[in-house]
């Protein structure tokens, strides 16, 4: 008889996640078996679940792609890690590694990629496989609670932010300050920018300036964000768009000085006004970024493991999903909520 696992499931698009047992999976020849100890709840998993974009999951699936543990497993060919290490997973669960993206390190842009908890099994589940390949290898030494966060916010918000384009002292716009939002601040700031936030609640901006934002503003009681930020800081060089609400885009094009850049991050399954004669005239970029590749994942942990970015999070057991989904649907959530897979009661 196979070994059973306990694992959050959507089985239909829309509905709520049921919590069952499944058969532990075996690994193929690249694989490693991960036992899974944490895992964070990504607003990407609240998506998938609602089948919020054009390209759909196919249920039943086991979201999640911000899962720490420790390999129990290997597959014939697996040589990167072994019995025993910390890996975790990541939205980049493989990529072909012989396309054009591949070849010139845009692995993210593969585009015969897997991704965890939507093309292939997550992490809300006792155990997981991933690509060993491809997997994120958790650095010695660091708690693995703590570090869930870094696997898709963290390394998410790092690239984006390299993506902006800015340099040690200019000034960079984070807005949306939620689980990947309030991380981004802590590598802009690790980065020597400037951090103004912006968000819809005054929790998130207090959030924001603990982890070292000069500059917040609420778009929500404010009667003019934009002329709000660009006073503060005489418009930004950069900004990084974590928000789930199109509104925040134009914002955040607004408020760029002449030259600037804005990384879109966050995925509201909507479209926005872009201004053409300002984006001319003013010699904007507006670039989308996704996720980062292995590299970037390895340099967004090494800031973990040096002290550099702490997520903010909460623990709270897989069994209580639902509520959680509820709760970042309703922007209550400070920071990230981390899953602590052990809580959840024994397979049988
Ligand atoms: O690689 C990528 N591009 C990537 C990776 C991971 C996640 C993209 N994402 C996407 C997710 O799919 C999601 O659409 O980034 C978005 C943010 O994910 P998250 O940080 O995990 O979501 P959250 O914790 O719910 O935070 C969202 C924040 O946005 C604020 C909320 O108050 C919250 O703090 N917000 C909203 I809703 N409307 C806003 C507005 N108009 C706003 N902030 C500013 N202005
Ligand atoms: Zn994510």
């Amino acid at each position: 008889m196979s070994e059973k696992m306990q694992a959050a499931v959507v089985k239909e698009l829309g509905s709520p996640l049921v919590v069952e047992t499944r058969d532990v999976p075996t690994p193929g020849p690249f694989d490693a078996l991960v036992r899974v100890e944490y895992t964070g709840v990504c607003h990407t998993d609240l998506h998938a679940a609602h089948g919020d974009w054009p390209v759909k999951p196919a249920p039943p699936f086991v979201p999640g792609h911000e899962g720490a543990g420790t390999v129990v497993a290997v597959g014939d060919q697996v040589t990167r890690v072994a019995v025993g290490d910390r890996v975790g997973n990541a939205w980049l669960a493989s990529a072909c590694g012989e396309c054009e993206y591949c070849e010139t390190g845009w692995e993210t842009l593969c585009p015969r990629q897997q991704n965890s908890g939507y093309s292939v099994d997550g992490s809300f589940a006792q155990y997981m496989l991933v690509d060993s390949r491809y997997c994120p290898v958790i650095p010695d030494g660091v708690d693995l609670a703590a570090v869930a966060p870094i696997l898709c916010a963290g390394v998410t918000v790092y690239k984006g932010l390299k993506m902006t384009d800015t340099r040690p002292g200019q000034w960079v716009l984070i807005s949306g300050i939620g689980g990947l939002g309030h991380i981004a601040v802590q590598y802009a700031v690790a980065m020597g920018l400037r951090v103004a936030a912006i968000d819809v609640a005054d929790e998130k901006l207090a959030l924001a300036r603990r982890h070292g934002a000069e500059v917040g503003v609420n778009a929500r009681t404010s009667s003019d964000p934009v002329g709000e930020l660009t006073a503060a800081t005489g418009g930004v060089h950069g900004a990084l768009v974590t928000a789930v609400n199109a509104h925040a885009f134009p914002q955040a094009v607004g408020a760029l000085r002449r030259g600037g850049t804005v990384s879109l991050v966050g995925l509201p399954p909507e479209a926005f006004p872009l201004d053409i004669f300002t984006t001319v005239l003013f010699g904007l970029t507006v670039r989308g970024s996704i996720v980062g590749t292995r590299k970037d994942m390895e340099e967004a942990l090494d800031f973990f493991a040096r002290g550099k970015v702490a997520p903010t999070f909460t623990m709270r057991p897989m069994t209580q999903i639902n509520d959680i989904f509820a709760e970042m649907e309703a922007g209550a959530i400070d920071g990230r909520i981390v899953m602590e897979l052990a809580t959840v009661p024994a397979a049988g």
